[in-house]
């Protein structure tokens, strides 16, 4: 107890001579300002404009036909390679490649019926991926990591024999419910 008792004392003694010491260096106006500048900066935070829609901005904005380029509609909610540009199609693995047997699932607006889709996003594996495939993260409806389940930065390979993630194709499975 009496070491304790010692102990404390020194630090005590040790933090009051410290103190002393920098108020005696710095002075009140210097230490208002620092505080004041921490405190508004502190209170301007959660008004600065963070992207809270993940990564809306990438979103299909124009009705393009063209399915290997990302904004193709079926591609809205889609994290990957595109197969239609490495050597398969929009819903066909390359050959060589299997398609995954889990999948992530979006939900896309058809601009030509103005109805939305549900779009499963198969990973083909079972090869290594091809550099001058295109890449797209749109990922619409995606949210962080620790929303299990609702997070597509995910090689869907991990259920396969082969994990080799290859590109990603996008089936269509059904309308939505509106
Ligand atoms: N679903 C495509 C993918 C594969 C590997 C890592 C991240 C995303």
């Amino acid at each position: 107890m009496k070491l304790f008792n010692k102990l404390f004392g020194a630090m005590d003694s040790f933090s009051e001579t410290r103190l002393r010491k920098s108020a005696r260096n710095i002075g009140r106006r210097h230490f208002l300002a620092k505080t004041g500048v921490l405190l508004v900066g502190t209170g301007v935070m959660p008004l600065l404009p963070f992207n809270r829609g993940m990564s809306n901005a990438y979103a299909a904005e124009k009705a393009t036909t063209d399915d290997t380029d990302c904004s193709y509609w079926r591609y809205c909610a889609l994290d990957g390679n595109l197969c239609s540009s490495s050597g398969g199609t929009v819903t066909t693995c390359p050959a060589g490649s299997e398609a995954s047997k889990v999948s992530w699932v979006g939900t896309c607006l058809n601009p030509h019926d103005n109805k939305n889709y549900l779009v499963s996003y198969n990973d083909c594996c079972g090869k290594a991926t091809v550099s001058n495939s295109v890449n797209c993260f749109t990922s619409q409806g995606e949210r962080p990591g620790y929303r299990m389940g609702l997070h597509n930065d995910i090689n869907w390979c991990m259920a396969n024999t082969n994990k080799g993630y290859y590109c990603t194709v996008a089936t269509l499975v059904g309308i939505a419910n509106e």
